[in-house]
């Protein structure tokens, strides 16, 4: 037993004291509420066999996407336990059509959206799940709750996700740096595992060459996806053509990209203009979490963390991973404007 072990909350604390002295700690205690959801989630994953999770819970959310008990049970743990954190004022949820606005007497200064579950469709197979989050504080000159939602990724205070995989992690981004705690029930703590985590460079050898796209929508893509896609399979000269990865399930995709680096595409298709991944409580967080790591995000013009959202659900574009590859693209596109 490691009588030292670093924990998330010695974790942020120690950030707290060193970056943010004159804080009020209100952020500690809101990761807590969310580590507290995220175990439960872990917990309900992996005896979601035994406990007859599986299966549909008869509603269906915002997209009209049919719920899984397991998608209901994560979205009521990330509420419940944000709101009893009296560190929260309004939050958004996937799985909700509308924001969440916490009740006046339990109000508090940070705004949350999160996807409770990503990736629930690959639940019944046991494919890799999880959890995405991105954490605002709430302007001080907002007075509508929307406006409080509504912000940049350049204006995130911390963003992170939990992977339900072989093992159960935690992806922490703030604007010090990218860190990795990997779950240990026999103490039922998060322990830092992965400090200070970067993607690797092309060149690097633990840089690997992958990129990550649904393929099977091929017929779809911009002419710009279609020639980019086309070199990394047929590349010229003497270069190995990458390898293909996708998992379908983008947290389990994106913590890939970051471990092993490569390219991880979810395109706006001449199907789909915007493609499918949700800017505010998927590539938002995802894009910050990269960024910070040393990558790049891009919707195809910009990083993502420059798209000022507009609807708490609208999709975008998004690309991550290595910057020279991002770099690639946005010259196909500027090349290839989308729809060519
Ligand atoms: P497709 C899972 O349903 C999800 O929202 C993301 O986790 C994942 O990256 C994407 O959809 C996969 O979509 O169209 O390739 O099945």
């Amino acid at each position: 037993m490691d009588t030292e072990c670093m924990t998330v909350t010695r974790f942020v604390l120690e950030e707290k004291k060193r970056f943010f002295p004159g804080a009020s700690g209100d952020l500690t205690i809101l990761l807590n509420a969310l580590l507290t959801a995220i175990k439960a989630c872990a917990s309900a994953v992996r005896k979601a066999g035994i406990a007859k999770l599986y299966g549909l819970a008869g509603s269906s959310n915002t997209t009209g996407d049919e719920q899984k008990k397991l998608d209901v049970l994560a979205n009521e743990l990330f509420i419940n336990m944000l709101t009893s954190s009296y560190t929260v004022h309004v939050m958004a949820s996937e799985e909700n059509e509308n924001y969440i606005e916490v009740e006046t007497a339990k109000q508090g200064n940070y705004v949350v959206c999160f996807d409770p579950l990503d990736g629930s469709s690959n639940i019944d197979c046991l494919v890799t799940i999880g959890s995405i989050f991105g954490v605002w504080k709430k302007p001080l000159d907002s007075k509508e709750p929307i406006s409080c939602i509504l912000q940049s990724g350049e204006k995130l205070r911390c963003a992170g996700y939990a992977v339900y995989g072989s093992a159960c992690m935690l992806v922490l981004a703030t604007k010090n740096g990218v860190n990795g705690f990997t779950y240990d029930p026999s103490i039922g703590e998060f322990i830092l595992t992965s400090p200070s985590i970067t993607i690797p460079r092309m060149n690097e050898k633990r840089g690997q060459k992958i990129y990550s796209i649904n393929e099977g929508y091929a017929k779809y893509w911009d002419k710009a996806v279609t020639e980019y896609v086309r070199s990394k399979k047929f590349p010229e000269g003497k270069e190995k053509p990458w390898a293909n990865r996708y998992v379908g399930s983008m947290v389990a995709d994106v913590h890939r990209t970051l471990c092993y680096g490569g390219v991880f595409m979810y395109p706006g298709t001449k199907e789909a203009k915007n493609g499918k991944i949700r800017l505010l409580y998927e590539s938002i967080p995802m894009s910050y979490i990269v960024e910070m790591a040393g990558g790049q995000s891009s919707n195809g013009h910009c990083s993502v963390l420059k798209v000022q959202p507009k609807e708490i659900h609208q999709r975008s574009p998004i690309f991550l991973g290595y910057k020279e590859e991002i770099e690639k693209i946005e010259k196909l596109y500027e090349k290839y404007p989308p729809g060519t």
